[in-house]
């Protein structure tokens, strides 16, 4: 994952020098093997509300319990529903731990950590499609879906960032026309990021910037074009057929790229997140989640509802706004940092 992110070197050595200002625009000038460290401490980080949210709390139950019982499990029960991992994937959880404990014969209060960690990590692991992005081979188009104010725009320059220092030629559609302000935003990011975009007037239809976007990419041979979508229009229907109808383009005009529809929700909105992402699915194809805001949140356990109840893979989380927040997600990791001291 550390080599996916920040492994590999730039192709040419204006893309390094573009690299190194964005770098220093950034502040962050540490070095690679710096990054990599800070990689799984960035993530605690973030994480740290949850942290306290789950596993401060299921300590203390444990250590308050002399022995396994039903009272016990009910305690747990409690911990996880309040940390947003939902009714149904704390049910299941806590049966698996039950018949764990009996399987194996378990006594000791203090073992049902472990027990818990190993369900978390089965639950988070258990979609078994390939959890890397579906970019290869190029080219490839990303389309970024969502409501407002998850994090859409923000999590596509943060993307661009990441795949442009992978030594990938990038490149990003402004399908977002509904606000002047969205494209103005995109554009701010895509100079960041430094890549190029494809962008129309307010208010044109998102289709032909799509259209536009394929014409591009397949012009400048790009590896990967990454489409925004409005996720505010005046109602839920349209906003729906606004999507199908660039779903359509994309077919039409770029049958050999593959394909990445990501849906974006917001980790902040807890259960209306898996409300979300389950009227996008059944309205388009998604083939993976991106989850913003994990830092400053306790509501973290939502990757787990997101992930058992709908079976679409997280796939990349965000921890923070700058451009290097963007992570793939790694069940293990993410186990292991809520988990941590
Ligand atoms: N803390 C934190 N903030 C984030 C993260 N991702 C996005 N944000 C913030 O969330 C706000 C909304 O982000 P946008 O990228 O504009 O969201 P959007 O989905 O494009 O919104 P619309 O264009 O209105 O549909 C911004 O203030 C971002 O800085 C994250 O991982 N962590
Ligand atoms: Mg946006």
């Amino acid at each position: 994952m550390f080599k996916k992110l920040f492994g590999k070197k730039n192709n040419s050595e204006n893309n390094n020098q573009q690299t190194q200002q964005i770098e220093k625009e950034n502040n962050t000038t540490e070095s690679e093997e710096n990054k990599k460290e800070g990689f799984f401490s960035r993530l605690k980080k973030g994480l740290s509300k949850t942290r306290k949210g789950i596993t401060e709390k299921v300590d203390v139950i444990l250590k308050s319990y002399k022995k396994i019982d039903e009272e016990l499990f009910e305690e747990l029960e409690e911990v996880l529903i309040t940390a947003d991992v939902g009714v149904n994937t704390t049910m299941r959880i806590i049966e698996d731990v039950k018949d764990k404990v009996k399987e194996r014969k378990i006594t000791e209060v203090e073992e049902i950590r472990e027990l818990l960690k190993e369900e978390l990590k089965e639950i988070l692991t258990e979609v078994d499609e390939n959890i890397s992005l579906n970019i290869e081979p190029s080219p490839a188009i990303v389309l970024v879906v969502g409501v407002n104010g998850v994090g859409k725009t923000t999590t596509i320059g943060k993307l661009a960032y990441r795949l442009k220092n992978e030594g990938k030629k990038v490149l990003i559609a402004a399908g977002d026309t509904f606000r002047a302000a969205a494209i103005e935003q995109l554009t701010e990011w895509s100079n960041r990021a430094g890549v190029d975009i494809i962008a129309h007037q307010e208010g044109a239809d998102p289709a032909a910037v799509i259209y536009d976007g394929i014409q591009a990419a397949k012009a400048r041979k790009s590896d990967v074009l990454i489409c925004d979508t409005a996720g505010r229009l005046h109602n839920k229907k349209n906003l729906m057929n606004e999507l199908n109808k660039i779903f359509r383009i994309v077919e039409r005009e770029y049958p050999e790229a593959t394909k990445e529809v990501l849906l974006v929700v917001d980790a902040t909105t807890g259960q209306n997140a898996v409300l979300q992402a389950k009227t996008f699915k059944e309205a388009c194809d998604i083939s993976g989640i991106v989850l913003t805001k994990l830092d400053g949140t306790a509501k973290g356990g939502v990757v787990l509802a997101v992930q058992s109840e709908l079976k679409v893979p997280v796939k990349l989380v965000g921890v923070g706004e700058k451009i290097y927040d963007l992570q793939d997600f790694d069940p293990d990791n993410f186990v292991e940092a809520i988990f941590s001291e």
